[in-house]
């Protein structure tokens, strides 16, 4: 299904003046809006091709209809969201999820929808069918060297994968770890794994980076041999200057301080990109902004202050993407979400007074400096994010819209109820 401008323009036609009413006080009020409409305008978050079916816990997966099943559908899922919100302009590959068989068209495709290909994702936390060497107890650390080996190539096929689609990352998020004490040599395993990153290291284009995700626990629950920033940074440090760090909200014990670790990883640049998502407990993969969203403003507080401090562009040189899927709401209206909670985060923490904030700190004024802070996060910046996309072409109001054209409906008549895909 394709929507067309027609729509979007009527549908903005109807909802314009309520818009500009609500936009005219907060341009009014900053005088820099048309520079922060112009950077949310730029701001690109990449969907990743896991999230478009709906996800499922180890209890089961309730599936939506009209689902994507396989890599071109998917594209046109995300090309869907994009030309509703021009701010899905990327996709996220996960192999062998989504192996691209005929790249060529797949990249015309995408690039037919206005998109481009963000990293490429390896997967070596399952085991796939006809595998030689099983990964159940670790993959780039394992004890066995044929069994890093496959992972090893495993990884430089993804590489392949995502030159022949003009991708420029690979990341690699590893299971490896132990459940138990006394299971694993740690420093064994770290070895293990950072001799094997190496191999991965030594096949990356010039051109190229590799994100190292860490995770805290699941599915091993004693030891992760990527478990937390600091080893990540560690890894990336040994490996060389195209090794980052990349941060999974998700991924941290309860009530770490995501922010500081950001700021720290900008400090030492060493940090590559985002996976966005919400949690309660532990990886939730909830919709971004959906529970916590005080802290998403903090984190983009961060990013916005330490990047600018390096002149980093903000929509170029970190890798932003999605990384959230769950198994009651349609994952569509729930990555339309997520992306808006996100612009919103990002616009607030465009419009912090910089000066008045760095003021505070140096007078050690800690009431002014949450004032600041919570100035913002109280400001309703809808209007902005949601000018940046009608400047763009987009709608309005994305969800509305969606709903509105009944896109799900038109889907499940054009794909069916049933449909399989490929993910978690
Ligand atoms: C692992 O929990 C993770 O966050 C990694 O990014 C994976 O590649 C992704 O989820 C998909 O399951
Ligand atoms: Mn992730």
């Amino acid at each position: 299904m394709i929507i067309k401008k027609t729509e979007i323009e009527e549908h903005n036609g109807k909802i314009i003046n309520a818009h500009k009413n609500r936009l005219k006080p907060i341009t009014d009020q900053f005088q820099d809006a048309e520079e922060i409409i112009k950077k949310l305008a730029a701001f690109q978050l990449a969907i990743p091709s896991w999230a478009l079916g709906t996800g499922g816990t180890r209890f089961g997966r309730f599936g939506g209809g009209g689902e994507p099943g396989n890599l071109e559908l998917k594209i046109e899922d995300v090309g869907l969201l994009h030309s509703l919100n021009c701010s899905s302009g990327a996709i996220s590959l996960h192999i062998p999820w989504d192996i691209p068989k005929e790249p060529g068209s797949v990249k015309a495709l995408a690039s037919y929808f206005g998109l481009k290909f963000d990293a490429v994702n390896s997967n070596t936390f399952q085991d796939q069918p006809g595998q030689e060497y099983s990964y159940k107890f670790g993959s780039l650390q394992h004890t066995d060297r044929r069994v890093r080996e496959q992972a090893i190539q495993h990884n430089i096929e993804v590489i392949k994968y995502g030159v022949e689609l003009d991708s420029k990352a690979l990341t690699v998020w590893l299971s490896d770890g132990s459940s138990f004490p006394g299971q694993l040599n740690f420093r064994k395993a770290f070895e293990n794994t950072l001799e094997s990153l190496r191999e991965v290291y030594a096949s990356l284009p010039a051109d190229w980076k590799i994100f190292i995700e860490y995770k805290a626990f699941e599915p091993n629950f004693y030891s992760m041999t990527v478990g937390d920033w600091g080893q990540s940074l560690l890894y990336a440090g040994k490996l060389g200057t195209k090794a980052f760090t990349l941060v999974d909200l998700g991924h941290h014990l309860p009530n770490t301080n995501i922010e500081q670790i950001v700021s720290t990883l900008l400090m030492e640049e060493k940090l590559g990109g985002f996976h966005f998502n919400d949690s309660k407990y532990g990886d939730d993969d909830l919709t971004a902004g959906s529970m916590k969203p005080y802290q998403l403003f903090l984190i983009f507080n961060e990013l916005v202050e330490g990047m600018d401090h390096k002149k980093m562009d903000h929509a170029r040189d970190l890798a932003w993407m999605i990384d959230a899927s769950h198994n009651i709401k349609d994952p569509l209206e729930d990555l339309l979400q997520s992306v808006e909670a996100i612009m919103i985060a990002y616009a607030q923490a465009l419009i912090v007074d910089r000066k008045k904030l760095e003021e505070a700190q140096l007078a050690n004024d800690t009431v002014m400096a949450q004032e600041v802070l919570q100035e913002a996060f109280r400001t309703d910046v809808r209007p902005l994010v949601a000018e940046a996309r009608r400047k763009e072409g987009g709608a309005l109001q994305p969800l509305q819209l969606f709903r509105d054209l009944k896109v799900r409906e038109q889907l499940i008549k054009e794909r069916g109820y049933k449909t399989f895909v490929t993910g978690l």
